[in-house]
């Protein structure tokens, strides 16, 4: 891992805006497969992120050709993929956009669904190919999918390995938005520049709570809910969004 451009580390943070990383897979020769070290690093890169006291929202994303090709499979034979550096990924409290371009397939794309948004180019492809491996989705392809699309075309593509567009994903509610290739990032960026712009206390804990409408009953989710908006209340952050919007101006957040 490291800051900058153009090094030879298998992930890549750059920092274009104060409060805002990107976060680059770097693998090209190998379409950004997804190796244990890589998921490793990229793992570390979140925890760093999250830790430093100014990052606010994260892009992740790879290059024109692939955001990733899946796990790499030539580790498949020695040693699976490992479940805890995903976890380690997940457990991020940023705000992640993925920012796909070219594939994102297997673990690519679950990667990418993990995110909190995704922006992909009009013609990427998505898919779920593991099948043809004669292995299944193993990263929450078969859970994320089915949720985002419904059963019917996450059935097509688990068990027929059928890949879709980027324009495709964004019909059906897999992607946020679905534009030219070369808009991705910038369209990205900006949206995340606009989370960074939001309270951050507020901005983790509503993403954690949407994470619990996958998780919990619905009963008990509420509750989550109501008790993370009553814990907002009390910040100091929540006073200021308030008496902002009555003095007609703009908040002024001191992540308090
Ligand atoms: N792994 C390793 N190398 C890969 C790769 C991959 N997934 N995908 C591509 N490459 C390599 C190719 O071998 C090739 O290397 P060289 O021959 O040049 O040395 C180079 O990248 C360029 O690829 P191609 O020559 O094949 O390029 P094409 O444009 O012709 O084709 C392609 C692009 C993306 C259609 C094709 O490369 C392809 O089908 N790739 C494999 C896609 C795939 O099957 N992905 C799913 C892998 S299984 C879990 C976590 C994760 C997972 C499971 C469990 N747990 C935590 C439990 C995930 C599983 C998977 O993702």
């Amino acid at each position: 891992m490291s800051e900058g451009i153009g090094t030879d580390e298998i992930v890549v943070i750059e920092r274009p805006h104060e409060h805002v990383a990107i976060v680059r897979l770097n693998r090209p020769k190998v379409l950004n497969a997804l190796s244990n070290a890589l998921v490793s690093q990229l793992a570390a890169a979140f925890e760093t992120l999250d830790a430093d006291g100014v990052t606010r929202a994260i892009v992740l994303t790879g290059d024109e050709r692939a955001f990733a090709a899946g796990a790499d499979i030539a580790e498949f034979a020695a040693e699976g993929p490992r479940l805890d550096e995903w976890d380690r990924l997940w457990a991020t409290g940023l705000p992640t956009i993925a920012a796909v371009r070219g594939v994102a397939l297997g673990g690519g794309l679950e990667l990418a669904m993990s995110c909190d948004m995704m922006i992909v180019a009009d013609d990427a492809r998505l898919g779920q190919p593991e099948i043809n491996l004669g292995v299944m989705p193993g990263a929450g392809g078969t859970q994320r999918l089915t949720r985002a699309l419904g059963k019917t075309l996450a059935t097509e593509m688990v068990l027929l390995g059928r890949e879709i567009s980027g324009r495709e994903a964004e019909l059906h509610g897999l992607a946020n938005r679905s534009v030219p290739a070369e808009r991705v990032l910038p369209v990205a960026l900006e949206l995340a520049t606009r989370l960074a712009k939001q309270a951050p206390a507020a901005v983790r804990a509503a993403k954690r709570s949407i994470a619990q409408a996958f998780e919990q009953s619905l009963h008990a989710a509420l509750l989550d809910e109501r008790q993370a908006f009553h814990a907002l209340l009390q910040t100091e952050d929540a006073r200021e969004g308030v008496a902002a919007f009555l003095g007609k101006r703009k908040p002024v957040w001191r992540e308090r």
